[in-house]
């Protein structure tokens, strides 16, 4: 039986399970870039790139394994997957059609109803790149009152083996994560920044989205990332060698004009397909094995993946869809026009999502404590806050984005994956960064012209919502501090943030 086996631009695996018994001298493999994903969200015009030039590479890779490949570039103009689809069922008259199952439950949503529309059977396969499966979470769910990561990661590294010496943790604890929170120093030496590919294929996709898609987020040029497995197997090698030994300390550190510090960047290839999560996280271990890097490093990197990555697919598939819509705060204020341009004299705002329109790039605690708790802070409504996300990040798929935004870092589901909100008043940046010297604001003071901005805004929302705060233990003690401030000082605060925030201008407002 001839079978059609779509490959999205997200599953560039070799070894999919879609492909799996499959029979190259029969089978034909259809990959489409159609218009509708590429508008579902305001993709970095980066991110439009690196996706469909990876997508054209995989396709160069699939042929030379022997392969037929069906392959359908934007200009042919198709709509959408189902009618790529139902125009390769037309010009190769499959018997039956193999997905791996999709990332996104928008797409799985759509599939159920493809094998009436397109009279021919769907096969949707487990996608195997997980070492989670979505019935493995929602069993390990299933009898608990609260879903906390820490206990899912050790289920992980007792399944991995992952720093594991017999039945404990290696160093015996399993979480370093009191080591890595240094703030950084203006002389550190980080490692080079990464370079992107420079082949006849992405040039000629570079060119397409810049015709294509001349209003989509951020600036293309340089264009940042590597589109093949090599390419991606080569940044993942530099970031072992050169940047792993210091990633545990400085993970929370911000240095203005350095947008990556000790970070992987591989986010992005991890989700495309390009690089195995598993695989990456045994190369780390070896570092640490060979007295390369140090545990709290190699701890560090490897809870982000088996950890947080696996934690946040199997709660978004547990809770969707109608996680989407959660919105216990009840925020409704549009994300302030300067998302899109980083023009903001608050200094770490405008390095944060400057950067993010340079490079398509953030990390993680710039995205949470930064761009995050500002819109927190302020009570931007999560829809508009996630919409961002999904589109200005190179790595930002809805099955890893969602949780993050709208769960960790804007509190929406109400606690279910961070027990407390991440809210922070300037103390904070000026603590981990070093963008608060040079602003035009002062960090210290909380009322007046000169005034951080954040100090009210961050007392602001713990009086706002200050009864939901009083019932939570880890809040408890700021809504007691707040409670007892003189009544001219809250008085002085609240009225400082309400002009701030009267004065914010919504995207072209
Ligand atoms: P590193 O710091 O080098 O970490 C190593 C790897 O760990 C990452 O490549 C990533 O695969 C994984 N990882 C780390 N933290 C997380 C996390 N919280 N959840 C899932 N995986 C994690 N990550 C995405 O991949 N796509 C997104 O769309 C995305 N959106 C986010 C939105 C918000 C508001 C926040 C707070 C975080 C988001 N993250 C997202 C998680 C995290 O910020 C990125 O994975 C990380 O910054 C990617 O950069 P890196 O590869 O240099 O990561
Ligand atoms: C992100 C993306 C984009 C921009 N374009 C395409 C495309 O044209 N064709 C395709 O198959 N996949 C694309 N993708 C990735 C999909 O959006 C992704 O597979 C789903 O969001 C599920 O994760």
């Amino acid at each position: 039986t001839r079978r059609l086996v779509l490959i999205l631009g997200d599953q560039l695996t070799p070894g999919i399970s879609s492909l799996l018994g499959g029979d190259k001298s029969r089978d034909v493999i259809l990959m489409a870039e159609v218009a509708a994903e590429a508008a579902y969200a305001d993709h970095h015009k980066q991110k439009l790139a690196l996706v469909f030039a990876a997508m054209r590479h995989f396709a160069q890779e699939l042929r030379q394994a022997g392969w037929q490949v069906d392959y359908r570039k934007l200009t042919e103009g198709l709509p959408d997957l189902e009618s790529a689809l139902a125009d390769a069922i037309a010009a190769h008259d499959p018997e039956t059609v193999v997905i791996t199952e999709p990332g996104e439950w928008r797409l799985w949503d759509t599939m159920q109803g493809w094998e009436a529309r397109l009279h021919r059977p769907i096969l949707i396969r487990d996608d195997s790149r997980f070492l989670c499966s979505r019935d493995a979470f929602a069993n390990w769910a299933a009898d608990r009152k609260t879903l906390v990561m820490e206990h899912f990661y050790r289920v992980m590294r007792r399944q991995t083996g992952l720093l594991m010496q017999e039945d404990q943790p290696a160093g015996g604890v399993w979480n370093l994560d009191a080591e890595n929170r240094n703030p950084p120093r203006d002389s550190l030496f980080l490692p080079a920044p990464p370079t992107g590919a420079d082949d006849p294929v992405t040039a000629e996709v570079l060119d397409m989205v810049e015709a294509q898609f001349p209003d989509h987020f951020g600036r293309l040029r340089p264009f940042h990332w590597q589109v093949t497995r090599a390419g991606a197997e080569a940044a993942r090698d530099a970031f072992l060698r050169d940047a792993l030994p210091d990633f545990g300390r400085y993970q929370d550190a911000m240095l203005a004009d350095r947008p990556f510090m000790y970070h992987s960047l591989l986010s992005p290839y991890l989700n495309l397909g390009l690089l195995d999560p598993l695989d990456l996280c045994r190369r780390a271990e070896a570092e640490w094995q060979a007295g390369r890097a140090p545990l709290n490093a190699v701890e560090g990197f490897i809870r982000q993946i088996i950890g947080w990555r696996e934690y946040v697919r199997g709660v978004y598939w547990l809770k969707m869809p109608d996680y989407a819509a959660m919105n216990v705060l009840g925020a409704e204020r549009p994300l302030p026009g300067f998302y899109w341009t980083g023009e903001t004299n608050m200094r770490c705002l405008s390095q944060v999502i400057g950067q993010t329109l340079d490079t398509a790039y953030a990390h993680h605690i710039q995205r949470l404590m930064i761009t995050g708790t500002y819109a927190l802070l302020i009570g931007a409504d999560p829809v508009a806050v996630h919409r961002w996300y999904l589109g200005v990040y190179a790595d930002a798929y809805e099955w890893v984005e969602l949780p993050n935004t709208l769960g960790m870092s804007q509190y929406a589901d109400g606690g279910l994956l961070g027990t407390k909100p991440y809210a922070a008043s300037a103390n904070y940046i000026d603590k981990m960064s070093d963008y608060c010297g040079g602003c035009a604001f002062d960090p210290k003071r909380r009322t007046g012209p000169d005034a951080c901005p954040w100090n009210a805004l961050y007392w602001d929302f713990i009086a706002r919502h200050e009864d939901r705060w009083a019932q939570n233990h880890r809040m408890k003690v700021i809504v007691q501090s707040w409670r007892r401030k003189p009544k001219a000082e809250q008085k002085a605060l609240r009225e400082a943030a309400a002009a701030h925030l009267a004065a914010l201008q919504p995207y072209g407002g």
